[in-house]
């Protein structure tokens, strides 16, 4: 749609940044926290970059005072982070960790102090290794409970403060990677019929967590993060044109058709069916999900990019079980479901060091997609640009990032004048941190933090030219970019 004239962003928009426990955190052992199955597995040699951990990350545990305070100089309106679940429940159920309790009161505190308003991530893939090892962890019914029991825990205790919370962080790629191409922990290659099964015990859980939310009268808002990556057919190939739909039934509405319709996309599960991968259900789960889907207040969204489908024969491109985590663009690999489609590149856009596609339009895609499909809220829950910043006399020159974020940021208000109706717009990073399995080189932030691969560095913070930038479009609301 074209606008003439643009009708801005609403007053009280939600602008905000977002982080993770185990990307920001570190203290991985400290006050009565419990190992999780990303402290394990980061020791797995050759999983990481330079073997990188987050047993230190960025000492967000030890700074957060710091980190706040550079936030509320910021103005900023938002503040999106995890809680861990192994510094509430060490062992993830049974005895409550009343130190973990302390230090997430602590943070919240901090936060509204400053009226930043704190949207708080259930749970951003950080599971107590204690489940893991009694029953599998997701791969068993058994984490409904012990998820469900763990959430209510936090709206008994921070429900009075927050306002604003996501069940599942990228339930799409926390699967995928540990089930499909074995980049997270467990660590899986190609168990399509136990992913398929997680994905439905994940969403027991978040459907459980959802009702018991309302049941409980909380006037806040819950909803889910989704990475959703838009898809284009490669051409107008009728081959093509139905790789994109089957594409878009399983790896798209598979997930958000659950959290706001209650349902599997038919056609999918069709074909799970047909190859003995469909997910085991029990008895009123179906009734379980339509119940919470009535009461899913928001789709969150986590964007970075989109993606080109063609479709793959049946001798085609498997899943790669490789990405690019050096920083070397070009190194990323071809990846598909042989039979039904495959990832291409885009030659109309460029991509980041990662091989990361550039499309600012994705975010408005996302947003329009979302609306005329569900005709939810919307928050955009991450969004961001990693890249190697170098720091020169105290000052980060990110002029790269600036552009990115602009770039999606008016995207974002031709959507809200599509009428999509946006309550936030999180990047993704406050302060730089962990990325996941590429070091600390490929950093997010705003805010600078020395610390390289190796320990031992002052983990100073200094402001990126990008954190100026961010400022002043908070004060005006979306009007100078
Ligand atoms: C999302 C995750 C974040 C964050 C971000 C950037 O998928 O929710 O936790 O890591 O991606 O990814 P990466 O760190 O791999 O660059």
């Amino acid at each position: 749609m074209y606008f003439s004239k643009s009708k801005g962003f609403p007053k009280n928009f939600l602008w905000g940044s977002a982080s993770a426990a185990y990307q920001v955190e570190g203290a991985w052992n400290e006050d009565g926290k419990g190992v999780t199955n990303w402290d394990k597995f980061v020791r797995i040699p050759g999983k990481t970059f330079k073997a990188t951990t987050g047993d230190v990350a960025v000492d967000h545990y030890h700074r957060y005072k710091e980190d706040v305070k550079l936030m509320a100089e910021m103005g900023l309106k938002a503040y999106r982070f995890s809680i861990a679940w192994a510094r509430i429940y060490p062992n993830g159920k049974g005895a409550v960790n009343e130190a973990g309790i302390q230090f997430y009161n602590d943070l919240i505190d901090e936060c509204i102090k400053y009226e930043i308003e704190p949207m708080v991530t259930i749970y951003h893939w950080d599971l107590p290794q204690a489940l893991v090892d009694e029953y599998d962890g997701w791969e068993n019914r058994q984490v409904v409970d012990d998820y469900v029991n763990y959430a209510t825990t936090l709206f008994e205790r921070f429900g009075d403060r927050v306002k604003y919370w996501i069940t599942m962080n990228e339930q799409n790629v926390f699967t995928s990677l540990g089930w499909l191409t074995a980049m997270h922990p467990p660590g899986k290659t190609q168990d399509m019929k136990m992913f398929f099964q997680v994905n439905h015990h994940a969403n027991m859980a978040h459907a459980k967590t959802v009702l018991k939310f309302h049941e409980m009268g909380h006037h806040g808002m819950i909803g889910a993060s989704y990475a959703f990556g838009p898809s284009y057919a490669l051409d107008c190939r009728p081959e093509n044109a139905m790789a994109k739909a089957d594409y878009d039934d399983l790896q798209v509405y598979w997930w958000m058709d659950v959290y706001a319709y209650g349902r599997y996309p038919k056609a999918a599960m069709a074909f799970l069916k047909s190859i003995d991968c469909a997910p085991v259900m029990e008895e009123g789960d179906e009734a379980i999900l339509k119940e919470a889907a009535a009461h899913f207040d928001f789709m969150g969204v986590n964007y970075y990019q989109t993606a080109v489908i063609e479709y793959n024969p049946i001798d085609g491109v498997g899943l790669s079980t490789q990405m690019n985590n050096t920083g070397k663009k070009g190194t990323a690999k071809e990846s598909g479901i042989p039979g039904l489609f495959k990832n291409v590149k885009n030659p109309y856009l460029p991509t980041t060091d990662w091989d990361w596609t550039i499309d600012p339009m994705g975010l408005r895609m996302c947003c329009r997609t979302i609306t005329s499909r569900y005709d939810l809220p919307i928050v955009i829950s991450e969004n961001g640009l990693g890249a190697f910043d170098k720091l020169e006399d105290g000052k980060i020159h990110d002029d790269y990032r600036i552009a990115y974020l602009k770039a999606h940021i008016e995207e974002l208000k031709k959507a809200c004048d599509d009428g999509c109706e946006v309550l936030a717009y999180c990047t993704w990073s406050f302060t730089d941190l962990l990325s996941w399995l590429n070091g600390y080189q490929k950093r997010y932030g705003f805010i600078y933090v020395d610390r390289e691969e190796e320990e031992g560095a002052s983990m100073d913070r200094y402001k990126k030219d990008s954190y100026y930038w961010y400022k002043n479009v908070i004060e005006t609301n979306g009007e100078e970019l």
